[in-house]
């Protein structure tokens, strides 16, 4: 048999969850292309062409190396006529011209610009658009109505466009494990999202909290968010609602999950500041530099016989989640972050680690930093 990229074509599989992406590829500038127009898609509310770019270029992700020529495509899966089209032209001529009148175009930037604000999704992004809104700044002075969470968006908007740094992570991590031990001995706190998957940096932090006694975690939230309140700019909190007998999976396991969770805005103090002395000057900008950064949060409470399910689910990326949750519903199961129900056998499926759940779903096990899909 013939090794490179024609073996890979044989065995890749058409499903996120079937594939090791890691985090560092070698084809980011057919990637960073397809994700702009999966964006724009977004932007125009057609999610199915979306999901489409997005899957390609999760594909693309997964090669063990950059694509040169057509020819290494043939037999991928996911890769339909339009994205060929926009592949092969960057192959050719270095840029996709679709790409880049989408790049410039003036929909696409106010529409990055407007949902870039925390707590404004497309929906409103285009309504406060047609209404001839461009950028957070028109909002100040205009007279659209926003609700709480967007007001705090427009207020750290310049914060929140920077991005998080595991440095910055891991800070915070300190500050809501102190919270956590103080209201509740022996709670336990792990780190998801996205720098579980070992990224460098996130639009935001993203923690589990659980206790190894089932029950001991209820009404956890409230508690750890007041012990936080003087560090906190912003906050929701929202109880669980997930009922296991009630309600599901009469109900279709959806995206939001109904765990007790709270999304906040943390105010996190630059290291310096705690010093005695600011840096001394010759650092470019020190002086308008605030001693501190706002930095979005989301907190999230499991009881630990659900726990593997909820660190799966907010694992990420969100395609390797669709993909799973897809993946399972070919199986004849469904998946949420609560728990895993087998339709046919009509039970439920525990697990108390992510092996579990893979070997459950008659998946490979893929680890956190190989599911960058
Ligand atoms: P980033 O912050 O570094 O930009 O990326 P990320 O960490 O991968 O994205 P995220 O938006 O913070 O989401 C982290 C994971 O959590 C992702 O897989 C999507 C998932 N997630 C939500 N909301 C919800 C939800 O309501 N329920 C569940 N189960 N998962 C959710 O973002
Ligand atoms: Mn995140
Ligand atoms: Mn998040």
């Amino acid at each position: 048999a013939k090794s490179g990229p024609s073996a890979v074509t044989n065995t890749m599989g058409a499903y996120a969850c079937q594939r090791k992406t890691p985090l560092e590829h070698h084809n980011a500038v057919l990637t960073d292309a397809l994700l702009l127009l999966a964006e724009n898609a977004d932007f125009c509310t057609n999610e199915g062409r979306s999901v489409a770019f997005k899957r390609a270029a999760s594909v693309l992700k997964a090669l063990p190396g950059p694509v040169r020529r057509m020819e290494e495509l043939q037999g991928l899966p996911c890769l339909g006529e339009h994205c060929q089209r926009v592949i092969k032209e960057i192959l050719e001529h270095g840029a996709s011209s679709e790409v880049e009148m989408t790049r410039h175009s003036e929909h696409y930037q106010a529409m990055k610009a407007l949902t870039g604000i925390f707590g404004v999704g497309v929906k409103t992004a285009e309504q406060w658009h047609r209404a001839g809104i461009r950028h957070p700044a028109d909002l100040v002075s205009s007279e659209h109505k926003l609700n709480r969470a967007q007001r705090a968006g427009v207020e750290y908007y310049e914060h929140l466009r920077v991005p998080v740094t595991k440095a910055e992570a891991d800070r915070i991590g300190e500050i809501v494990k102190r919270a956590v031990d103080a209201v509740l001995l022996g709670a336990e706190i792990t780190l998801t999202g996205g720098f579980r998957r070992g990224k460098q940096t996130g639009h935001d932090v993203d923690f589990l909290i659980t206790h190894p006694d089932e029950g001991r975690e209820e009404g956890l939230l409230p508690k750890v968010v007041s012990w936080l309140e003087d560090l906190l700019l912003y906050q929701k909190t929202n109880k669980n609602s997930y009922l296991e007998a009630k309600e599901w999976p009469a109900r279709p396991p959806s995206n939001m999950d109904r765990f007790e969770r709270c999304f906040s805005i943390f105010k996190l103090q630059r290291p310096w500041a705690a010093l005695e002395e600011p840096p001394q000057s010759g650092e470019r900008g020190a002086a308008e530099t605030p001693g501190w950064k706002a930095v979005r949060v989301d907190l999230v409470v499991t009881p630990v016989s659900q726990f593997a399910f909820a660190l799966l689910g907010w694992t990420g990326s969100q395609l390797f989640e669709r993909d799973l949750r897809r993946w399972a519903g070919q199986k004849g199961m469904s998946l949420s972050s609560h728990a895993l129900y087998d339709c046919e056998q009509k039970r439920y499926l525990r697990a108390t680690s992510e092996e579990e759940i893979f070997a459950h779903l008659g998946l490979e096990y893929i680890p956190p930093g190989e599911r960058n899909a």
